[in-house]
C-alpha cells in the first residue's frame, strides 16, 4: 500500500539530509575558526536557497503521487516554515526532517470533526439514517453491506434501503447483500423516487425499533445535473444523520474532485475510501481531508465483508514514513 508516497518521502528526506550536510560543509569552510580547530559545526541551517532546491523535487514527487495541488501547496509552505533557519543537530537531520515532515501531514490528516462511527449511532435518536454517497463504481453498494455488517457485530439492528433505482441490477445487488447478512432490504421497483424508498425504509425502521438505515443511492443518471438534484432530494426527504461520502482511492485526485463537490452541492460529514488495498499512490487519502476538512472513517481493503478499516491518521503517517 502507498509505496509511491512512502518512497518519495524517504527520497525528500535523504535530499534534505544531504542538502543540509553540504550546508555544514561549506559553512566549516568558510569559519577559520573550525578550520584551525579541525572540527565541523555541530549545528547548521537550511537557507531559503537550500529550501528551494529540494522542496522542488518534493513538489513533484507529491503530485505525481496524487496528492492534490492545493494539498502540495500547502505541505511545502509549512514545511518550509518548519525548516528554514532552524538550527539543526547535524547528526540529525534526518530525524529533524521526518518529524517536521511528520507534524505537517497530521495537520494535513486533522479534520474539523472527528466521528466515531459506532458511538455516533449509540447516541443518536433511533433510527439513524445514513446516506452514501458518490458516482458510479466507487464502492457503495459493497460497502454498505459491510457497515452493516460491522453494526451488526456491534449488537446493532439495520435494514437496506434500495436507493439507486437507476442501474439495472442495483436493487437486486442490494438485496442478495441484505439475505446475506440476514436483514431486510427494502425496494421499489427500478426507476421508482429514490427519496421515497428511503423515506418507506426510515418509516419501517421506526415502526420495528431498527436502530439504523442503510441507503444506497444511484451513482450515475442521465446529467450529473440530475444526479445532484436527486441527491439533494434524498438528503432533504430522508434527513439524512450522516451524509457519507464514497470515493475509490484508485482514481486519486478524480475522487478528491468528487468529494469537493459533493461536500459543495449537498454537505457531506464523512469520508469512506475504498479500494485502498490495491492503492500504490496513497495521495487521495493524503489530501481528501485536507480538502474537505471531512474525516475519513473506513476504508475498505478488499470485496468481503470484513475488509472495512478503521481509519487512522497515526497508522497511515506509519505506513507513509517509517514501514
Ligand atoms: N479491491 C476492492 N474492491 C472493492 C472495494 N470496494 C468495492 N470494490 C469493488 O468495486 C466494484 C464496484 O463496487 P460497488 O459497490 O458495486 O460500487 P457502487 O458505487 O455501488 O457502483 P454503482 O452501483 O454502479 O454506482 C465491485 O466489483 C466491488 O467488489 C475495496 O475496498 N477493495
Ligand atoms: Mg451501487
Amino acid at each position: 500500500m502507498f509505496q509511491s508516497l512512502k518512497k518519495r518521502l524517504s527520497s525528500f528526506i535523504g535530499k534534505a539530509e544531504e542538502t543540509a550536510g553540504k550546508a555544514a560543509e561549506k559553512k566549516a569552510e568558510l569559519t577559520t575558526e573550525t578550520k584551525i580547530k579541525g572540527i565541523l559545526q555541530r549545528r547548521i541551517q537550511l537557507s531559503e536557497g537550500d529550501l528551494e532546491n529540494i522542496m522542488w523535487g518534493l513538489q513533484l514527487d507529491l503530485i505525481q503521487s496524487d496528492v492534490a495541488v492545493e494539498t502540495t501547496e500547502f505541505i511545502l509552505e509549512r514545511l518550509k516554515e518548519e525548516l528554514r533557519d532552524k538550527e539543526i543537530d547535524k547528526d540529525r537531520i534526518h530525524e529533524f526532517v521526518r518529524n517536521s515532515l511528520r507534524g505537517v501531514l497530521i495537520e494535513v490528516l486533522k479534520p474539523e470533526r472527528d466521528i466515531d462511527l459506532i458511538d455516533f449511532v449509540r447516541n443518536s435518536e433511533k433510527p439513524v439514517t445514513l446516506v452514501f454517497l458518490g458516482i458510479n463504481g466507487s464502492g457503495k453498494t459493497t460497502t454498505i453491506a459491510k457497515v452493516a455488517h460491522l453494526l451488526m457485530k456491534h449488537n446493532l439492528s439495520v435494514i437496506l434501503a434500495a436507493g439507486d433505482t437507476f442501474r439495472a441490477g442495483a436493487i437486486e445487488q442490494l438485496t442478495k447483500y441484505g439475505e446475506r447478512l440476514g436483514i431486510k432490504t427494502i425496494t421499489h421497483q427500478k426507476g421508482a423516487d429514490s427519496a421515497a424508498v428511503i423515506y418507506d425504509a426510515i418509516e419501517h425502521a421506526k415502526a420495528r425499533k431498527i436502530d439504523v438505515v442503510l441507503a444506497d443511492t444511484a451513482g450515475r443518471m442521465q446529467t450529473k445535473v440530475n444526479l445532484m438534484s436527486e441527491i439533494k432530494k434524498i438528503c432533504r426527504v430522508s434527513n439524512a444523520d450522516l451524509k457519507i461520502f464514497v470515493g475509490d482511492a484508485l482514481t486519486g485526485n478524480d475522487a478528491v474532485d468528487q468529494a469537493r463537490i459533493f461536500n459543495r452541492d449537498v454537505g457531506i460529514d464523512g469520508i469512506i475510501l475504498t479500494k485502498m488495498d490495491a492503492d500504490v499512490k496513497g495521495g487521495s487519502a493524503l489530501s481528501i481531508t485536507n480538502e474537505t476538512k471531512k474525516p475519513i472513517l473506513f476504508m475498505g481493503v478488499g470485496q468481503g465483508l470484513d475488509d472495512l478499516k478503521e481509519f487512522d491518521s497515526e497508522w497511515f503517517l506509519k505506513k507513509i514514513l517509517e514501514e
